[in-house]
Order: structure tokens, then sequence, then C-alpha cells
């Protein structure tokens, strides 16, 4: 493993929990019956699994070891959404008519330039990897267009690497905030993502080492999509054929988030359209 990957492990880590502690502050605290039913039935399926699975005083020290070091590598918000936040997101969508859900992830960062459609992503000039456009409507549960809609866009560049988490990049690189035109319609031009591999110097990366897993998410595009009065839906969006697409490390893919792009008859990459439809308040 090259230097430079080693370091982008450790820096992505402290900032996903750098950022984390910043967005995340206002979160609101739960009641005292809500932390004593949650507290405690998390404990007792841990106890389970040490009685049922005769958990050894070698086996525990290691799971210690592995807790200390994980928020060591600042990999707990990596853990969390890479291991449980598609549960979360799960319940909290499962009501929901309009376009699925998926999960952030630890890399979204908010307020990124705002761009006017058609827009083309903020790349450096020499911005390797296919040309991807993708392009749609965004409308209600009736099919009326929302012209004030807005598209919030953010994924790894043509390595697997995201703007402000790997060294190197510049500070909004693949990420914008994209308004609707006047039909509620939009048209983004970026580079197509390559498929995301969890550091593997990390906490994480050993567990996943250390159990025989792999250490893959499929090639994505983070997506916030909001209009005035509509709810604000987090997803993301995959691509057919991917090597990962049907056993995603963090579970997050569904089958209606997958594109098929299609060369464009230009010459100029591939080009695909996915209309997002937003449930109301
Ligand atoms: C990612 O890019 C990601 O989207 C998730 C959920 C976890 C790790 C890296
Ligand atoms: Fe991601």
């Amino acid at each position: 493993m090259t230097t430079e990957i080693q370091a982008t492990a450790a820096a992505s880590g402290a900032n996903a929990t750098e950022r984390f502690r910043e967005n995340k502050k206002t979160a609101a605290s739960s009641s005292q019956e809500r932390v004593n039913l949650l507290a405690s039935r998390v404990i007792k399926a841990i106890n389970d699994t040490v009685l049922e699975e005769k958990v050894t005083y070698d086996e525990y020290n290691a799971f210690k070891a592995w807790l200390i070091q994980v928020g060591e590598d600042g990999e707990w918000p990596l853990f969390l959404d890479v291991w449980v936040e598609h549960s979360v997101e799960q319940v909290a969508n499962e009501n929901r008519a309009g376009t699925k859900g998926s999960i952030e992830g630890p890399y979204y960062v908010p307020n990124s330039p705002r761009l006017e459609s058609p827009a083309t992503l903020p790349m450096r000039e020499n911005e390797q990897g296919t040309p991807l456009l993708l392009q749609g409507s965004i409308t209600n549960l009736a099919g009326e267009p929302l012209p004030g809609a807005t598209v919030e866009i953010w994924h790894a560049d043509d390595e697997g690497f995201y703007s402000q988490f790997a060294p190197g990049l510049p500070e909004w690189n693949l990420r914008a905030t994209v308004a609707a035109d006047a039909e509620g319609r939009y048209m983004i031009n970026t580079m197509q993502p390559a498929p995301y591999q969890i550091p593997t110097d990390g906490s994480c990366g050993r567990l996943i080492a250390a159990a025989g897993w792999h250490a893959w998410r499929p090639a994505h595009l983070h997506l916030k999509i909001s209009a005035p009065g509509y709810q604000l839906i987090t997803s993301q969006l995959y691509f057919k054929g991917d090597e990962h697409v049907g056993d995603d490390i963090a579970s997050a893919v569904k089958p209606e988030l997958i594109l098929d792009p299609t060369p464009r008859t230009d010459n100029r990459g591939r080009e695909v359209s996915y209309d997002f439809v937003l449930d109301p308040e």
C-alpha cells in the first residue's frame, strides 16, 4: 500500500468525526424511557452473544482493544454508517411514496456551491474518468414539476476519493447544490465515480480482513433532493453492472436506485435520466 493511501485513511476518519460533531451538534436527546429501552436491548444483545457463543477472555480483550482503536482512528462515523445506518434509513423512510432513500454516509458536507441547471460540478481541469450526464425531473407525487427544487450531489472521484476527506483535492471537488430550472428539471455534468473501498489500514479495514469480508461499496452518487413544502430525501444512485451492486458492504443498494447509462451520441462519455419524486411535508 502506498503512503498516500495510508495518509488518506487516517485523514478520512479524523475529518469524518470532526464533521459529524459540527453537523449534528443540535441533535435532540432522547427520553429516559427510550434510553433505558434501547441501551438495555443493545447490552442484552452483546451478552446473549457472549453466552451463546461462549466468548473467551482472549476474544473479549480483542473486542475491547478494537473498540478503543475505532475511536482513536476516528472511525466511529464510518463503522456506524457502513453497518447500522441502513436500518435507521429503512425505518425513517418506510412510509414515503416518492423516491427511495438511502444512507447519507460519513462524507456529506453542507453548504456546497450553488449552481443553476444545467450545471457542471466543480472539478479539476484534468479530472480523470468517464464523463457522466445525469438529468431528469423533480416532481411531487401527482407528477407536478417542482421548479424551486434543488439537487445536492456529492461523490468520489475516479480513484474513489472524496474532497475534504482525502488530501490534495480542491475543497468542493465533485460537490454542488444544483437548482432545478423553471420546469423542475435538472441537468448535471460530472465524472463517473469509482467504486469505494473502506480504508484497509484503519479499524474497520482490520475488522473486514479479520472476518474475511470484502471492503467494497459499488460506485455511487450521493444526493439530497428538496423543495419548499416537501420532505427532503437523502439517497444514492448506483450503476448497473457494477461488480458490487449486489453485495454492498454498507447494505445501501435498492433496485429502484440503479442507473443504466448509455453512451452519448457525441461520444463524450455516458448519459442517464433519473426522475425524483418528493413526498409532501
Ligand atoms: C462511503 O462513500 C459511503 O457512502 C459510506 C456509506 C460509507 C463509507 C464510504
Ligand atoms: Fe459514499
